[in-house]
């Protein structure tokens, strides 16, 4: 545990063993995973209400929830369990309250191809999570022979409607958050940042990058109320950049809806053995040599398995061409991280069609974490009681022996391992 949030901490630094007060370390650990959580919730809600959508519950949520780990309040570790549970449960909601209003403003997602590299012509590129703040960038440089560009976690802008309308909505440049500095150090253009995932900019291109919302860097002009101005004014002013061969083109944009017309095939290659299981390989990618293993993992798997993805774990792997069976695709991008709410309404829509529980779909979760969304994703699988998720590529810090022990003997948590021994141990 680490505490120093009171005037009592140990030798005026911190409680390290257990605090002066008497918080146990377990109590500590879980203090910090209901904050991390309620971090993740805070950042879905925040651009639900970008789009202007609130809910008064998970607001209410959070005011306690942060109560709650104040000096001299809660002590109790069941509670701090049944806190972070709850957690789960707000976040579900939260995650469904963005998903309604991305749906509401924007229209239902649907299945499109992004070409990723340069088209000939000046640009800007647009990183993060916000799709308010590329809308916005998208209306303002329409007609203005500027070419916009998505990179990590806003590829998934590509399939709504109102935003893939815009022709200069052109691509996809780079990959996860982690390959920032290289990629925009690459290419001559100017760049927003829009949500968190940014990183402390080179002096290569900190000039030309901007950032919007909760981002802000060092150096790095803010904009304000959404006024793309200065953005456009450098993107002009740094000119054109050169044509790429775009011969990679990732698919995303998959809805709820897309797929649920897909259920009575679905059914029927389930019945017939030729489609054997869904696993969901999604989570935040990161650089740690243990995140091959996705790739490895999704690469090894037999041609019966269709792979559902989401969030920037999917560029592990989303330039695999898996195909399809029977016309049902092999890889399915539902979106970014809280799109984890469309492959949750999906595998409820299947308990029905298939008239069974959760825990009995042929469905298994192989989670990436890097950061604290991924602690309130992870906490709304757990509340929905789903058994026997893989977790990694590192086992979270947050978590001390006590809590991992309560996860595998619960809710039967397994740390990711060898990819082979993996995938033999799912498909049985
Ligand atoms: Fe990836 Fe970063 Fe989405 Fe995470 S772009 S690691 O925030 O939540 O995923
Ligand atoms: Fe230490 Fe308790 Fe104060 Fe935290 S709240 S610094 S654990 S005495």
């Amino acid at each position: 545990m680490f505490c120093y949030q009171c005037s009592q901490t140990a030798r005026g630094t911190g409680c390290t063993v257990r605090g002066v007060c008497g918080k146990e370390p377990t109590v500590a650990r879980l203090q910090d995973n209901l904050l991390f959580a309620m971090k993740g919730i805070s950042a879905y809600l925040y651009h639900a209400r970008e789009l202007g959508y609130t809910d008064e519950e998970v607001d209410a949520f959070l005011e306690r929830g942060f109560y709650s780990t104040l000096t001299n309040v809660n002590f109790d570790p069941g509670r701090f369990v049944e806190m972070a549970l709850e957690a789960g449960h707000m976040n579900l909601k939260t995650m469904a309250l963005l998903k309604k209003a991305h749906i509401e403003t924007y229209g239902e997602p649907e299945p499109t191809e992004v070409p990723v590299g340069a088209v000939k012509g000046p640009g800007i590129l647009a990183t993060g999570h916000s799709m308010k703040a590329l809308a916005e960038l998208l209306k303002q440089t329409e007609g203005k022979g500027i070419n916009v560009y998505t990179h990590s976690e806003l590829l998934p802008a590509h399939g709504y409607p109102e935003l893939k309308k815009y022709k200069h909505l052109v691509g996809q440049l780079g990959g996860p958050w982690f390959d920032q500095r290289q990629t925009f150090s690459r290419y001559p253009v100017a760049i927003l940042g829009t949500s968190n995932c940014v990183l402390l900019p080179q002096d290569e291109y900190k000039e030309r990058m901007f950032t919007s919302g909760v981002a802000e860097l060092p150096g790095v002009e803010h904009i304000e109320d959404y006024d793309f101005t200065p953005v456009i004014e450098k993107a002009l002013e740094l000119g054109d950049l050169e044509e790429e061969p775009r011969d990679t083109v990732l698919t995303t944009g998959f809805g709820a809806s897309t797929i649920l017309s897909l259920a009575p095939k679905i059914k029927e290659l389930v019945e017939d053995g030729k489609i054997k299981r869904f696993i969901l390989v999604g989570g935040c990618d990161s650089p740690l040599a243990q995140a091959k293993y996705y790739t490895e993992f999704v690469e090894k798997l037999p041609e019966d398995v269709v792979v559902l993805t989401l969030a920037c774990g999917k560029y592990r792997f989303n330039e695999m061409d898996l195909g399809d069976i029977e016309g049902v695709p092999r890889l399915i991008d539902v979106g970014q991280c809280n799109d984890a709410i469309v492959a949750v309404d999906v595998a409820v829509a299947l308990t029905e069609l298939f008239g069974v529980e959760l825990n009995e779909l042929p469905l298994t979760i192989v989670c990436s974490w890097m950061e604290q969304k991924a602690a309130a994703i992870l906490w709304s699988l757990l509340a929905l009681d789903i058994k026997g998720i893989y977790l990694g590529p590192i086992l979270p810090g947050w978590a001390n022996d006590d809590i991992i022990k309560v996860l595998v003997e619960n809710y039967d948590l397994r740390p990711i391992g060898d990819p082979e021994e993996d995938i033999k141990q799912i498909l049985g």
